[in-house]
């Protein structure tokens, strides 16, 4: 093949600008356009289609994890059908989320959301299960937080004592929201008490939770979370490393990674969903996604979510968000695969 990795992408390319097909690459990215349950700024979905169009602009060789794209790299066009589900399920959402939630009368509506989360869900699981059986590394490329479920579960069950590494400004442990049990807020929740149980979940920034999740975490032993000012204790005393790499040792052997860009510092992600003050920086995630390379643990299945372009979508890639959402994920495929 004449591709050149140092050379610029041409426009009709793939991932990354990457030539290659489905057979050749050991990644597939799952594009999932779907918000149905979005609280606050509605863009997550179309974070895909603007990803895709900045990853062309990533530079291939990466400083900390060399040449992740040689192990080829591959997104699918995007599957109709979550385009669909998100527009009927985000009209439905719509009146009860500007309500403030679900109430009398709203039965129908709730029931509909919630099975149209669930065929996501399901359809992500059948994704994630057959790359797993082949060997590859699946990657869920949201939409919002509740998308990497079915993934999540996959994994767990492919794995059985699979670890959750979350980062997140929010828990996501609230057993429903708004009425909807498939709610981007309650996607841990779902995952620590869904079919396929997992052994250990491990947040990280959490800067924004409720009463009720503070609760759950302190109940329930699987769950460690270390908040904002914990992180910030660690960057002006013992050293950000020292944390992420005492922190990383907890987890089990297999690692799910998920990622909520809402995690980082908002200056990296200005256009998400639920933004909160704080957070992690760009190179002190990077310290934690090289702590996870270098550890023993292994990373079987990854996301990234609550990116977002901004309402009016970005075709091109060139919003700030799209552009970071890019590289965070050629530098989260490249922790795994290291
Ligand atoms: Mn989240």
């Amino acid at each position: 093949m004449d591709f050149d990795p140092n050379a610029a992408s041409t426009a009709g390319s793939g991932l990354f600008g990457l030539p290659c097909g489905p057979e050749s690459a050991h990644v597939h990215v799952l594009g999932v356009p779907f918000e149905a349950t979005t609280s606050y700024r509605p863009g997550t979905a179309n974070a895909p289609v603007a990803v895709l169009a900045a990853s062309r602009q990533v530079d291939l060789f990466d400083l900390h994890f060399g040449k992740p794209y040689e192990h080829g790299l591959w997104m699918g066009p995007l599957d109709p059908r979550f385009g669909a589900w998100d527009r009927e399920a985000r009209r439905l959402a719509g009146p009860i989320i500007e309500r403030g939630g679900a109430g009398p009368g709203d039965e129908d509506a709730v029931a509909r959301i919630d099975a149209l989360g669930d065929a996501v869900r399901t359809e992500v699981t059948n994704f994630t299960k057959e790359r797993l059986d082949e060997g590859r590394l699946p990657v869920i490329l949201g939409g919002d937080h509740s998308t990497p479920l079915g993934a999540i579960e996959a994994c767990a069950s492919r794995f059985p004592g699979l670890g959750v590494l979350q980062f997140d400004a929010h828990a996501d442990l609230r057993p429903s929201f708004e009425g909807f049990k498939w709610s981007h807020a309650s996607v841990m929740y779902n995952a620590l008490h869904g079919p396929a149980e997992i052994a250990g979940l491990m947040q990280v920034g959490v800067r924004d939770l409720c009463e009720q999740e503070h609760d759950l975490i302190q109940g329930d032993a699987r769950v460690r979370t270390l908040f904002g000012h914990e992180l910030a204790a660690a960057r002006h005393g013992a050293g950000t490393r020292a944390l992420a790499r005492a922190s990383i040792s907890e987890l089990p052997e297999h690692v799910y990674l998920s990622l909520d860009v809402d995690g980082l510092d908002p200056g990296l992600c200005p256009s998400t969903g639920t933004p909160v003050p704080g957070g992690l920086g760009w190179d002190e995630v990077t310290i934690w996604l090289e702590e996870l390379a270098a550890s023993d643990r292994r990373v079987v299945g990854l996301d990234l979510n609550e990116v977002s372009p901004g309402p009016a979508g970005d075709p091109d890639g060139s919003s700030w968000d799209a552009i970071v959402g890019a590289r965070l994920l050629y530098r989260m495929i490249g922790a795994a695969l290291a």
